[in-house]
């Protein structure tokens, strides 16, 4: 139980009780992300000072509609990052963990994404550094040097074969995407990606110039509207997360929550950054994917050219 924690959500005098009983239950499942929130929020506060989100308060923990799911959420800011959050979400079936890393607009370093979903036969990992911008020049900035990263997981996470093709421009050339069947030498290297990852993150925020022109600036806040839009429209958690708490509470934590800054960071609209998902009657197809399923290998070569 990190100080973090307790300090986040000074109204849940049950905190620490809450936790460490359910520490103690999660010894008969062989899988929890818990300690990777805490691990990454410990490395955090070495490099950074942390403040608690104003969405803690409104956002700590919810239980599933089946009144057995636990989901718990984790916010914090500081000064250069706008948000990191990451949700919890854990049954005796399943568990999800999803944690992301967003800037202020002045600086264009990456998005950090950990998306994990484990059940009793498989595991689907995505883990990156998303890219705000396509460009050359960004690729070379924040990617080309740390390729070793990823190559170093390459063999124990191969490519996770065919995927929702719109999402791999919302992928760096260093992305994990992985499945795999649950094994104690698999989720012991995945937590050590995970810390790995993370690392590289903080590096890129820790070091990141503050962008002084005003058209950059906006260029970035367009870019994480952008992809905010498309995660709180299409991300392939919905529908997991519409079953668990309903249609209404999903979409509130999606817009609020998981992807908060959907409604503040830019004006235009889901259709406005993908128009081909626009149906004949003006609303926004219900289709996952208008291109369909696509990249059966790597599209990246070693060195992170794209090779498509
Ligand atoms: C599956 N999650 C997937 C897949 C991807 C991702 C690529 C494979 C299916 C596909 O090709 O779409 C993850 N996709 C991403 C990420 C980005 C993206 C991170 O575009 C970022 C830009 N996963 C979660 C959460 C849940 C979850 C919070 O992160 C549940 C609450 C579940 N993901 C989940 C499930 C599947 C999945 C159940 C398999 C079902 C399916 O493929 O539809």
């Amino acid at each position: 139980n990190h100080p973090l924690l307790i300090s986040a959500s000074p109204t849940n005098t049950n905190n620490t009780l809450t936790r460490t009983s359910k520490r103690f239950s999660l010894r008969v499942s062989a899988v929890s992300y818990k300690k990777f929130a805490d691990s990454a929020l410990q490395e955090t506060s070495k490099r950074l000072l942390l403040e608690p989100s104003p969405l803690q308060e409104k956002y700590s923990s919810m239980t599933g509609l089946d009144g057995k799911t636990q989901l718990e959420m984790l916010a914090f800011k500081s000064s250069r990052i706008r948000l990191l959050r990451s949700m919890a979400i854990e049954s005796e079936t399943m568990q999800v963990f999803d944690c992301a890393g967003f800037m202020e607009p002045q600086f264009d370093t990456p998005i950090f994404c950990a998306n994990f979903f484990t059940s009793a036969n498989i595991n689907i990992v995505v883990l990156d550094l998303n890219p705000l911008h396509q460009l050359t020049d960004y690729q070379d900035k924040y990617y080309k040097n740390i390729m070793s990263i990823y190559q170093k997981y390459a063999e124990i996470f191969p490519w996770g074969g065919k995927l929702t093709g719109e999402s791999i421009k919302f992928f760096s050339p260093l992305v994990m995407w992985t499945r795999f069947s649950s094994s104690q030498e698999k989720h012991e290297a995945l937590f050590s990606a995970f810390l790995e990852y993370y690392q590289a993150w903080l590096e890129m925020t820790v070091q990141a110039t503050e962008e002084m022109d005003p058209s950059q600036v906006r260029d970035n806040c367009e870019a994480q509207h952008k992809y905010l839009t498309w995660r709180a429209q299409k991300d392939p958690g919905h529908g997991l997360l519409r079953k668990l708490v309903g249609e209404a509470k999903a979409k509130e934590v999606l817009r609020d929550f998981l992807f908060n800054g959907v409604n503040e960071l830019g004006t235009k609209t889901f259709i406005d950054y993908f128009p081909e998902y626009q149906t004949e009657d003006g609303t926004v197809s219900d289709k996952r994917s208008i291109v369909g399923k696509s990249f059966e290998t790597r599209p990246w070569d070693s060195k992170g050219q794209f090779i498509g």
